[in-house]
């Protein structure tokens, strides 16, 4: 039970000033949910005894089973400072890189973060993704370097060892935030040259300065003596900052406390002639300040309480600090629970912790402009041009009040679920004492009317006892407001994880839901044009296009770790839980009473979700509670992903093996509560052609075969050079198309650009509504030239993005310039990138009779006759790059170039209208062939399949590597580096794993080695598989190394088929003609294929007419 009124928090709510709002980040298992045991156990909710055992946050059964958590859980605290109360909403997230969406979602709505780093283990890369995050978000972090007793007990160091030790780790962090701030310096200097350099400016020429010397970095990195570290043992509740010993010694040393605080940590010592502190204690073999008085001391006590057992020196422990130890735990046997006990009352973790947040963090009225212009307004558009109804919001986010005259700005970062019957209103009640007094008068009365009855004849036995005491104890519960039946109890409701930022949220109050891709100018321009919001309508009723719909707020809560408490109102700078959305809100939402606020930006996901495996209920008939379930458990899941394919699978798409356990276990337990068949879990590849390999399998070179595509001549006549003639079905217009493999880094760059090709293709969008519009206005001004249009077009970006989409314009010239003649001009022949129009392929022009500007100019203009059609011929390639001839899986690194395009004059069209047409309209059939063009224009290439791969970070003992290799060996892993941590025997190893063969890697890896190395599987990139999938021996070598079936070395092949299987594509069972060694046979079976694909196809298209008849 809390040991305080609740209305204590009630009226700190109400003063922002006194809130902080704060989440713990780190690595997996360095001590995050351990550390809130601590802080919770000051507020009275959990015992002091039982902190760091109980893992209080960890509120779900698998979370405690399996010693992680998997969610992030949000309560509010009450720390006093001084005179001061303060309200903490801590929020405790995962570690594990599978839930790193649930740390997206509580850094969005934090100020501060307690980062904390297991000294042992030290920057791990989860670390360093919380400290991106919180970079990215503008959250201020605070350090906290914990299990430091490992240093004493396990690592067996020396005071001295441990400080330099401790020293290195804190310059390891602090070369991290270094990083991120070098990094975002230099991106803003970039802009600024941009914006100021002048032509023939010479200053400009020969200005080198980075901006980097004019920056203000010193509030930037951690620092002991800043007091924004920690030094503390989580698990035996003690934690210090400089501070708590500065302030100890300063009177015993006769050292001001200011000064001890600055030199107490740093090369300083106590030179002890003078009593006067002095620099360069390493240079003098002298003991830093740090060690003689800190750490020795600390030393000391873990070894008299633990290892030696000293019964005297503790009693002279326990003198000396003056504080008391219980009997019981003076009689104790474990000599832990000993130290814990003095610790913890010696430094208290807990309140050095509360106090740092409580002067270090920001509270919710510190929130700087640049922080809101990143919340509301993506980083690629400019702030300015938003509304500016929308604009002048700013000023409400940054005054952060909670009056009612202000605009109400709720953010919700993610929706969680909470069984109905645990919702307050469904709970039982206490009852007050006027209550109970009254119930027992109640039931004394209807006593005696049972006692008048049974003397009237009734039997004695059928008499309820329900006048007794106990049974009163047990009436002091009762429930309130049961609306529900009880078998709707075990239903799952939603509560939504929010923050007020603006104004005064309170029940029965009406506000607007905004959708995630709500956009205020075409809201406000609706509002203006007399439409109303449907105030019955919920998210699934809304037209496309529209995404706003509007509530009546009913239930409130303050989020208290496992419980929820009811609440009637909450303001601006708080965090509050929300019921009632569920079918409002998706995933994020803000709740606001203007539709001029604009939808939060998206949240920063971390992870890229890559495993997937399709489901199906083992009863046919549960189909319909497995796909409720599955919204229920999409909407729970800020990461997960639920495809429904063509095929009517239900595929899941999850970040990594844990996480999609977890999934499973919620949807068989929680959401749908059917038996579900899961398939294998589903990896996805990519397509790709490579130059012409010139050894083979055997690594002998290739002669005497000659390159593929000679003896492809002979089979197609289409198909010359690798250039591939395709005619349209009616036969008017004809495409030559080749493929090539591009460049491996103009690959990579277009993989990591594709949020600007993104962005480019928007602006392509809004460009063409422009192209319209100034059509019209030609007509009447005559006035707006194709350069100002683009300039209208340009001005919705940012210079920061325009000078990204400048620089990657320039990396690629030089990319292909470095990679040979062959790609001269590419970069202005650049028709289009795909899949998705962001993809890593290209389309390149090289039609001598259409000269289109590039897919750079923001204007595409023109009067040739081909400009028609040419959003049809990227459509195609956008089809052909979204599923390759190998196994339908997307395409990448390939260029397709178009050599040749002819349109004839329309020879049909004269008789018959494009409707008419027996092939369709010409823009399809342009659509289809340039698609078919470029899958044949793949074929003729040596093609290969690539693999997604994992990069893994594993720390190991010396002696356990050689069984760590092993398993990384047969699974065809790579280690890139293994270096040893400094001071220690364990080795961090980073290695590539390819995903499809990752699957129990990380319980192979922890059986194998006892436990001791435990990997974290982050998808990195992908990368090409050497082996051709259609490979069969073909030389005597090979005939001799694989033998005659050659089963065993083409893994491409097991993938391929694997695929092929699953997608119901052809699939050769028997290789065909073995015996015989040239190509033939196998253009015969991709001929064979292609036949097979294409029947299958018909056949579904009969059935899909059937079926919609
Ligand atoms: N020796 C030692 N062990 C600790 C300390 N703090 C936590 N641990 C142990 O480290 C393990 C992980 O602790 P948790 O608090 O669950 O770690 P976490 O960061 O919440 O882990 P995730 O939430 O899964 O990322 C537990 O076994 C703790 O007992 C510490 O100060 N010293
Ligand atoms: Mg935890």
């Amino acid at each position: 039970m809390r040991n305080f009124s609740s209305d204590k928090l009630y009226n700190l709510q109400k003063n922002p000033n006194k809130i902080r709002n704060i989440c713990i980040l780190a690595h997996v298992d360095h001590g995050k949910t351990t550390l809130a045991d601590s802080l919770v156990a000051t507020n009275g909710i959990i015992s002091a005894k039982m902190a760091g055992k109980l893992r209080y946050m960890d509120s779900r059964k698998d979370e405690q089973e399996r010693g992680i958590t998997m969610k992030s859980s949000s309560i509010a605290l009450l720390h006093n400072l001084g005179e001061e109360d303060y309200m903490i909403n801590l929020i405790d997230s995962p570690g594990h890189v599978d839930f790193s969406s649930e740390v997206s979602t509580a850094v969005r709505l934090c100020d501060g973060a307690i980062v904390i780093v297991d000294v042992v283990e030290g920057v791990c890369p989860q670390t360093k993704v919380a400290l991106r995050q919180a970079w990215l978000e503008n959250i201020r972090p605070v350090l906290v370097l914990n299990k430091i007793d490992r240093l004493i007990m396990e690592k067996q160091m020396s005071p001295l060892d441990a400080y330099v030790y401790l020293t290195q780790i804190l310059e390891q962090v602090n070369a991290v935030m270094g990083e991120y701030f070098t990094m975002e310096v230099l991106g803003r200097s970039d802009v600024n040259k941009m914006e100021n350099t002048e032509p023939n400016n010479e200053d400009s020429l020969y200005n080198w300065s980075t901006g980097l010397e004019d920056e203000d970095d010193s509030n930037l990195y951690f620092s002991p003596d800043h007091g924004n570290v920690v030094f503390a043992s989580a698990i035996d509740g003690w934690g210090f900052g400089v501070e708590d010993f500065a302030k100890l010694y300063a009177s015993k040393l006769g050292v001001s406390k200011t000064v001890l605080n600055k030199t107490l940590w740093g090369d300083y010592y106590l030179q002890s002639k003078t009593k006067r502190v002095m620099k360069g204690a390493m240079e003098k073999a002298k003991k830093p300040l740090f060690v003689q008085f800190v750490l020795e001391n600390l030393w000391s006590v873990y070894n008299a309480i633990v290892v030696r057992r000293d019964k005297e020196k503790l009693t002279k422990i326990v003198e000396s600090l003056n504080i008391k130890l219980t009997a019981r735990d003076l009689r104790h046997t474990d000599g832990k629970v000993q130290l814990q006990a003095v610790c913890s009352q010696w430094m208290p973790l807990a309140r050095t912790v509360l106090d740092m947040i409580c002067k270090k963090l920001p509270s919710p009225c510190e929130m700087t402009e640049e922080k809101v212009e990143k919340l509301i307004c993506s980083s690629t558009e400019r702030f300015d041009n938003l509304p500016s109804e929308t604009q002048k919001l700013k000023s409400a986010f940054l005054n952060c009040c909670g009056s009612e005259q202000s605009p109400l700005i709720v953010f919700i970062s993610k929706m969680f679920p909470v069984e109905r019957k645990h919702l307050p209103q469904n709970r039982p009640k206490q009852l007050t004492l006027e209550e109970i007094n009254q119930r027992r008068e109640q039931a004394k009365q209807r006593h005696i009317e049972k006692l008048n009855q049974d003397i009237n004849g009734h039997p004695l036995s059928t008499m309820i006892p329900d006048a007794n005491s106990s049974n009163l104890v047990a009436e002091k519960y009762t429930r309130e407001n049961v609306d529900e039946s009880p078998k709707e109890e075990h239903e799952e409701v939603f509560i939504a994880f929010a923050r007020v930022f603006s104004g005064i949220l309170k029940k029965g109050q009406e506000v607007y839901v905004l959708g995630p891709k709500h956009n205020p100018l075409v809201a406000l321009e609706r509002l203006r044009q007399g439409e109303e919001v449907d105030t019955r309508a919920t998210v699934k009723d809304l037209k496309s296009g529209y995404y706003i719909t509007k509530i009546v707020v009913n239930h409130l809560y303050m989020l208290m770790g496992r419980e929820l408490e009811s609440l009637e109102e909450v303001s601006a700078g708080n965090i509050v839980g929300i019921g009632g959305l569920d079918d409002h809100v998706l995933k994020t939402a803000t709740l606001s009473t203007t539709v001029a606020c604009p939808s939060f930006t998206e949240l920063t996901l971390m992870v890229v979700p890559i495993l997937r495996v399709a489901i199906e209920p083992v009863h046919p008939q549960d189909m319909a509670t497995l796909t409720k379930g599955l919204r229920l458990l999409n909407q729970a899941d800020a990461c997960v992903q639920v495809i429904i394919q063509e095929t009517g699978e239900h595929v899941l798409v999850t970040a990594g093996e844990v996480h999609l356990q977890r999934c499973l276990d919620d949807l068989k337990e929680r959401y749908a509560k059917v038996e579900i068949n899961v398939s294998e879990p589903i990896v996805p590849f990519r397509e790709t052609v490579i130059e012409p390999p010139t050894v083979d399998m055997v690594n002998e070179s290739i002669q005497d075969q000659g390159p593929s595509v000679k003896k492809t001549d002979a089979q197609d006549e289409s198909t010359r050079n690798g250039v591939v003639t395709m005619w349209t079905a009616n036969k008017q217009s004809m495409i030559k198309i080749r493929a090539a493999p591009l460049p491996a880094e103009i690959t990579t760059l277009l993989e990591t650009s594709s949020l600007l090709f993104k962005v480019l293709d928007k602006q392509f969008k809004v460009k063409s509504v422009s192209v319209q519009a100034v059509d019209e206005e030609y007509k009447v001004t005559n006035s707006l030239t194709e350069l100002e249009l683009s300039e209208k077009a340009k001005s919705n970006l940012t210079e920061k993005t325009l000078q990204a989409i400048e620089d990657l314009k320039k990396k690629l010239e030089v990319m292909f310039k470095e990679a040979g003649p062959e790609w001269d001009g590419a970069v202005d022949q650049m028709w289009s990138v795909g899949p998705r129009r962001c993809g890593a392929n290209i389309l390149l022009n090289r039609v001598s009779n259409y000269k289109r500007p590039p897919m750079w100019a923001l204007i595409q203009t023109g009067n040739s006759p081909y400009l028609e059609y040419d959003s049809s011929f990227i459509n195609g390639f956008q089809m052909a790059t979204l599923a390759g001839p190998l196994c339908e899986e997307p395409m990448m690194g390939v260029c397709f170039i178009i050599e040749e395009w002819i349109i004839l004059d329309k020879p049909l069209a004269d008789v018959l209208t494009e409707t008419q047409q027996p092939y369709g309209p010409f823009s399809g059939q342009i659509m289809s062939v340039v698609k078919e063009g470029c899958r044949r224009a793949f074929q003729v290439q040596p093609q290969r399949l690539m693999m997604a791969m994992y990069s893994c970070n594993i720390q190991a003992n010396a002696e356990v590597l050689g069984k760590m290799y092993a398993v990384l060996g047969r699974r065809h892993g790579r280690v890139l580096h293994g270096d040893v941590v400094e001071g220690s025997a364990t080795f961090n190893i980073t290695a590539v794993l390819p995903v499809v063969e990752s699957f129990s890697f990380a319980p192979e890896i922890r059986k194998q080695t006892s436990g001791l190395a435990s990997p974290q599987l982050v998808f990195s990139h992908w990368e090409v598989l050497d082996i051709d999938p259609f490979w069969t021996p073909n030389t005597e070598e090979e005939y001799l190394h694989y033998g005659e079936k050659a089963d065993s070395g083409n893994t491409a092949r097991k993938y391929m088929e694997v695929v092929r299987r699953r997608k119901g594509l052809a699939v050769e069972e028997k290789t065909p003609l073995l015996h015989s060694s040239n190509r033939d046979s196998i253009i015969l079976m991709r001929l064979g294929w292609t036949l097979l694909d294409s029947v299958k196809r018909l056949l579904d298209f009969c059935e899909y007419q059937r079926l919609h008849k």
